[in-house]
């Protein structure tokens, strides 16, 4: 460029500021059936309701069912007897529901159904005597359930640089299983690894990874690759949360934060910055992703496109001692009020 173009062109516009929306995001089939199976325990026996574990691994949700009447706690012996307890998304081991029994507590059981099918995988493997080798992270709430399911028989590979450390009765006789919510790619990796040492490691029946799990890290990657900044809305327990984080970073954004609220966001992250991009991890109520957004709006960031990696239409019934139970009280206030009643009118 010439002294004579440069004194007279106009100055260059400063890059548009944008917002790349994720979607899929924020609640999963299994999250959005188990905080709604605690809202209607709450509703329908009157608090409090005692939980087991948090519901699922977010600060928001599990703050505002306490502010509702619900008790968290870590162990089922911690429920005084003849209450109700709701085992969390995440799933139990058999020995809890046993702990359940001894303790003459009402049980209403949250676990995801996907999380279930994991459980059962893992029984019938047990029950065809493979060694079973369940890929996830050490001490995730997920995996202490799935691992109490077959503790003969079950090993935990904690990521690809566990793999040296696993030991087989039979090599021909092996099979994989997963956490629900692990790096698709990671988890395949680790596989590869495993495949290497056994050839004829057998494959789950069907993906253990779920649907929300490999939607929400394939929305990432779409936008991830185009992002300066990526900020993931969730706990730093949500494991799947985490993993947007980590996934964020392999497709290329150049930075990328975990938060559980806006507040938490730092002004010195949007330094240079011109394309952020927002996800939610599958605990995490839209509201927090909206604050997200506004706080963005507020800073220039107001522009929004929506990423959308697949469309998800799946949900699932309340827990069966709920359904039954809502079904009890529907039939007894169809039926009219029952003589006992009728003088209290
Ligand atoms: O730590 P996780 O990602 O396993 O849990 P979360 O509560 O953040 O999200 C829901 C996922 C569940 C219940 C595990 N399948
Ligand atoms: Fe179920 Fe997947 Fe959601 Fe976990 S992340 S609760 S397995 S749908």
């Amino acid at each position: 460029m010439d002294r004579m173009t440069a004194a007279t062109s106009s100055p260059t516009p400063a890059p548009a500021k944008r917002v790349l929306l994720a979607a899929p995001r924020g609640y999963c089939a299994g999250v959005d059936r188990a905080v709604i199976a605690v809202e209607k325990a709450l509703e329908q026996y009157g608090a409090p309701v005692y939980v087991r574990h948090e519901i699922v691994h977010n600060k928001y949700v599990v703050k505002t069912l306490e502010k509702k009447g619900a008790i968290f706690v870590d162990e089922t012996v911690e429920v005084p007897e003849g209450n109700i307890v709701i085992f969390s998304a995440h799933g139990v081991a058999p020995t809890v529901h046993e702990e359940a029994r001894r303790g003459k507590l009402a049980t209403i059981d949250a676990t995801c159904p996907l999380v279930t099918k994991v459980h059962k995988e893992a029984v019938r493997f047990a029950k065809e005597d493979y060694d079973i080798l369940l890929i996830g992270h050490e001490g995730h709430e997920e995996v202490i359930g799935t691992s109490g399911e077959a503790p003969d028989h079950i090993q935990l590979v904690d990521g690809p640089g566990d793999v040296e450390n696993v030991e087989v009765r039979d090599p021909d006789k092996v099979v994989w299983l997963s956490q629900t919510t692990l790096s698709v790619d990671e988890t395949m990796e680790t596989v590869g690894a495993l495949k290497e040492r056994f050839p004829n490691l057998l494959s789950p029946p069907s993906d253990d990874i779920c649907y929300a799990t490999q939607n929400r890290q394939t929305a990432v990657k779409q936008m991830g690759a185009e992002a300066d900044l990526v900020i993931v809305v969730g706990s730093k327990n949500s494991s799947n949360s985490v993993r947007l984080v980590e996934v964020a970073l392999g497709a290329g954004a150049r930075d990328a934060h975990l938060v559980d609220y806006a507040e938490e966001i730092d002004e010195a992250w949007l330094e240079g910055v011109t394309t952020v991009g927002v996800t939610s991890g599958a605990s995490v109520p839209e509201i927090l992703v909206e604050g997200v957004l506004e706080w963005l709006a507020a800073r220039g960031f107001g522009d929004v496109e929506v990423i959308r990696a697949a469309e998800e239409s799946i949900t699932f019934s309340l827990p069966k001692e709920l359904r039954r139970d809502l079904r009890t009280e529907a039939a007894e206030l169809a039926a009219g009020p029952a003589d006992g009643d009728a003088s209290q009118g």
